[in-house]
């Protein structure tokens, strides 16, 4: 025997999935309820959070391959600038924007540095902040994703599908892109050319018109600069010393370009024969990032 059962018909609740919920990093079209991008793997808290500011949130993206310091030195920022109380300071978004300074200090107070960024954009760390720049300015929204080297290294070498790099590439208002000054001073040029290949692929994305690569501002951040003192004292001269090919590729296709030396901690070979921070002491971490967004244009 069926027993016989009555149902509501909710049609309403369907509604919701007829209105796609457009992905605000790589322009996917989810449904209502996705936890993160099927597009891109950002958190779709982040496109939801996106439409509600006035000014529509401008993307930064941070290149750099594997391995040259890009978790440490965002998670550092993030958390410098979240302490501040004058100057350039940054709000976090959203609970999902604290993880990344939250995972990078609590490594680097219990003497290790934090995990190897994994390769799945939806395990990345995404940032949505608002930078408050001084009184008078209004702040601004600023998205800000710690990619895995891996996966910009695969899209430049035109290897795999790798959605967010490419609609960070595309949308990105700034670039920071980091080279390694421990790799420089070990005579390595891996690092430079991977910021040269970086650079050219976002050149020939766009080369006309106002949303032109040359026209947005990039920093070259030496990372780990805490190896190499002359660094610190002129990044610029350093850079034209030992990245010579990358300073001119910069001159010549980019109209506004910084170079800067930072460093967050010094380190040295643990016991396990991993790096491990000695002393944790940032230097010039915010510089980029402050020279970056007073050249963003609104
Ligand atoms: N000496 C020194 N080493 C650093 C610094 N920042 C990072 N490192 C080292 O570089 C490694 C990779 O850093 P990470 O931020 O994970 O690089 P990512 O792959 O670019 O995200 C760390 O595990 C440390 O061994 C720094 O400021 N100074
Ligand atoms: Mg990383
Ligand atoms: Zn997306």
């Amino acid at each position: 025997m069926t027993p016989l059962v009555t149902l509501p018909l909710e049609s309403y609740q369907l509604a919701k999935y007829a209105e796609p919920l457009v992905c605000f990093v790589c322009r996917f079209e989810n449904s209502f309820d996705a936890e993160t991008c099927r597009g891109c793997g950002a958190p779709t808290a982040l496109t939801h959070q996106a439409t509600s500011p006035k000014r529509a949130p401008q993307m930064i993206a941070v290149i750099g391959p594997p391995g040259c310091g890009k978790t440490v030195y965002l998670g550092m920022l993030l958390d410098l600038l979240a302490r501040r109380t004058t100057g350039v300071r940054a709000l976090a978004r959203g609970a999902f924007s604290v993880t990344l300074q939250q995972e990078t200090v609590e490594a680097l107070a219990s003497c290790r540095f934090p995990e190897r960024t994994e390769n799945t954009p939806s395990r990345w760390n995404w940032v949505h902040c608002q930078v408050h720049l001084n009184r008078r300015r209004c702040p601004r929204e600023i998205i800000v994703a710690d990619p895995s080297g891996d996966a910009i290294l695969g899209h430049l070498e035109g290897q795999g599908h790798h959605p967010a790099v490419s609609a960070l590439f595309a949308r990105a208002a700034a670039a920071l892109v980091l080279v390694d000054v421990s790799e420089v001073e070990a005579g390595g040029s891996d690092g430079e050319y991977f910021a040269v290949k970086a650079l050219s692929s976002l050149d020939e994305l766009e080369r006309k018109g106002r949303r032109a690569w040359r026209r947005r501002p990039v920093a070259v951040v030496f990372t780990k600069a805490d190896v190499c003192e002359t660094c610190f004292d002129d990044p610029r001269e350093y850079a034209e010393l030992h990245c010579s090919s990358l300073v001119q590729f910069c001159h010549q296709r980019f109209s506004k370009v910084g170079f800067f030396a930072t460093s967050v901690a010094r380190s040295d070979t643990g016991p396990l024969g991993s790096q491990v921070p000695l002393r944790v002491e940032p230097r010039a971490i915010v510089d980029p990032f402050e020279w970056l967004i007073a050249r963003t244009a609104c």
